[in-house]
């Protein structure tokens, strides 16, 4: 028997040994896929359920990510124009000294960040940006408070209601995440034209204490149900890199599945780790996992737009086109986020363009915009 036969034959009465042998065409050792379970289909592959059990969340997140990745994008296909990316725009209309907890949060008045407490904005500069953002190829502007809720603040609700119509008279989507609300303060939001609220359950039930102890996943529960009554279109997603297992990942998409209408839309940001705050040591989480969890959202969630949020600077070109790939259909573009960086306007469009991906339209998940000076068939050379 030759040498290699020999060494094989006694690596396979060794089942254990085999992994850390594995070794790449140029005799490099390999990772060892930790998801090595079989993908599973359904026979309602593709249609909206709110009947998904936790372990068939889980197994789709276990499966082989190749595999994850293919049946996604197939997924994907069944329900969006696969070469459209909603182009969002974010702009914080108060900053800081937020009462909140939140673990991750350079605005969390309870650690010492580099963030400065200020005001909320007028109305004017925000129209402004929103006018900036839509020149850009923007369809959809979102305004962030950092407040726990809106009690107490009824004048700065008053110029809030103002900014929503404004914006919305410009025929963008008009979205806000201003902390809890309730049922009547949904409702003036909508009256006054809001397309969307962004209120994240960010991680599982059973993590969801280590990270935030200011409030309770059922009172996140609570708003999102009077945004959904007041007809407003819900945005709920989660963050990854808090420390949350892979079981964690699968529990947030679990609960979001579970709603009788699956959320319009579904954040992915990853931990932008913030000097002063508890999680600022985190390790950063890798690639295949946020393109696990990209993945079994949209398998799980096959209607919601999927959106690559906070921490997408810190993707190189190939990582974020295998992130739409695998099912992400949105991104925050502009010059900042909240209080982290942004990719800008001009970079998003070369990249696009390179992909030939294009923006949507407001409100029509599948028509395009063409997104200014792109130039099909003439794309400039990724850099990254
Ligand atoms: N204050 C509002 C609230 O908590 O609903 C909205 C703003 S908050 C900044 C929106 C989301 O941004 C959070 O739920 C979290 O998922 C994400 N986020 C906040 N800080 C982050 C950070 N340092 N890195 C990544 N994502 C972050
Ligand atoms: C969401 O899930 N991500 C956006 C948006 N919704 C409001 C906010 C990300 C903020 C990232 C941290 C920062 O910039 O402070
Ligand atoms: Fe406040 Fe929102 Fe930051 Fe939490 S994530 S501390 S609620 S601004």
């Amino acid at each position: 028997m030759a040498a290699a036969s020999r060494t094989l034959a006694a690596l396979a009465r060794r089942p254990q040994a085999l992994a850390p042998a594995l070794r790449n065409a140029r005799g490099h050792a390999v990772a060892v896929d930790p998801h090595p379970a079989a993908p599973v289909r359904t026979a309602t592959e593709g249609a909206v359920r709110s009947d998904w059990t936790r372990d068939e969340v889980q197994k789709i997140f276990d499966a082989p990510l190749m595999e994850t990745i293919y049946r996604a994008a197939s997924v994907h296909r069944l329900n969006h124009d696969p070469s459209r990316i909603q182009l969002c725009t974010l702009m914080n209309i108060k900053t800081g000294g937020c009462t909140e907890d939140c673990k991750y949060c350079s605005q969390s008045s309870s650690y010492s960040t580099p963030t400065k407490a200020s005001r909320l904005v007028d109305i004017e500069p925000v129209l402004k940006a929103a006018r900036e953002a839509k020149a850009n190829g923007s369809t959809r502007f979102c305004m962030g408070a950092a407040w726990r809720d809106l009690a107490g603040r009824k004048s700065g609700f008053e110029k809030i209601l103002t900014m929503v119509k404004e914006v919305r008279a410009m025929d963008m989507e008009v979205c806000t995440t201003l902390g809890m609300l309730s049922p009547d303060q949904a409702r003036r939001l909508k009256e006054a034209g809001l397309s969307a609220y962004n209120h994240n359950l960010d991680t599982s039930r059973e993590f969801y204490p280590e990270v935030i102890t200011t409030r309770t996943y059922d009172e996140r529960l609570t708003t999102i149900q009077a945004v959904r009554e007041a007809g407003i279109s819900v945005c709920s997603g989660g963050i990854l890199g808090l420390g949350e297992k892979d079981e964690d990942r699968v529990g947030l998409i679990w609960e979001v599945s579970q709603m009788d209408e699956h959320p319009e839309s579904f954040p992915v940001n990853t931990l932008v780790p913030i000097p002063g705050t508890p999680l600022e040591g985190n390790d950063p989480v890798s690639h295949q996992t946020v393109l696990r969890t990209i993945a079994t959202a949209r398998i799980v969630l096959p209607k919601t737009i999927i959106r690559l949020a906070a921490g997408r600077h810190t993707f190189n070109e190939a990582e974020q086109a295998l992130a739409f790939m695998a099912g992400a259909n949105a991104i925050f573009t502009g010059e900042n986020m909240l209080t982290t960086p942004c990719s800008p306007w001009d970079e998003d469009k070369a990249m696009l363009g390179r992909w030939g991906l294009r923006g949507m339209r407001s409100f029509e998940d599948g028509e395009s915009t063409d997104v200014p000076s792109q130039q099909p068939g003439k794309q400039p050379e990724a850099t990254a």
